[in-house]
């Protein structure tokens, strides 16, 4: 079989909590789904550091895929981001205490990126494996909506597909919340449909 390469990163817990599903679930994926090899890295939550590691990891591998993972409190289902924009707008500090209100993530960029997977096929797969999905379109204003912005921009016009995922809380950290294996579970799912290339927006 000829194998993809597929990168996939959770965030460190941040505002207030001590665990982050994100990135519990991306350590829990085996080390090959599908006809991807999968490698997996932790990413800070801060503004700027988190893209910076990525493309970092990525100028050393060169994965076909990039799929990042972020906590979403509130949502009670797996949500494919489709959109993000070029805003760093946050409530809350991020682990390094910044906060900006209202800045560019990169000035010479356009407004937003659709991502480049395919986010309904994603959200599909998900919810064939008997998971809540649905496509999200706002990634908010925050680290994880700057980390899939800045990739967007980096890897536009090449061969490099970018996609991100939130995921619910888990039972521990409040309502709604969904259990960690469920969450590893569709993450798995998502990353089978990331064999498809996203064609248009609505793919
Ligand atoms: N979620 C935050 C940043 C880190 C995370 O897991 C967000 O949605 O922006």
């Amino acid at each position: 079989m000829d194998m993809k390469k597929l990168l996939i990163t959770g965030f460190d817990p941040f505002g207030g909590q001590t665990v982050n599903p994100s990135w519990l679930a991306v350590a829990q994926l085996p080390s090959q789904v599908g006809d991807f090899e999968i490698r997996k890295l932790m990413i800070p939550t801060v503004f700027g550091s988190a893209a910076q590691a990525v493309l970092k990891a990525a100028a050393a591998w060169q994965p076909d895929v990039i799929l990042c993972v972020g906590q979403a409190g509130g949502r009670d289902s797996v949500t494919p981001e489709r959109i993000a924009v070029n805003i760093r707008d946050a409530r809350i500090a991020d682990n390094a205490g910044n906060q900006p209100r209202g800045e560019f993530v990169a000035p010479d960029g356009p407004a937003a990126y659709f991502a480049t997977t395919p986010v309904e096929r994603m959200a599909q797969a998900i919810r064939d494996a008997d998971i809540p999905a649905t496509v999200s379109n706002s990634a908010g204003a925050f680290v994880c909506n700057d980390v899939l912005y800045t990739l967007l921009h980096h890897f536009d016009g090449t061969r490099t597909q970018v996609g991100f995922l939130h995921v619910p809380f888990l039972p521990e950290q409040g309502k709604p919340s969904m259990p960690l294996e469920t969450i590893t579970r569709a993450l798995t799912a998502a990353i089978s449909a990331c064999s498809f290339r996203n064609g248009a927006a609505q793919s």
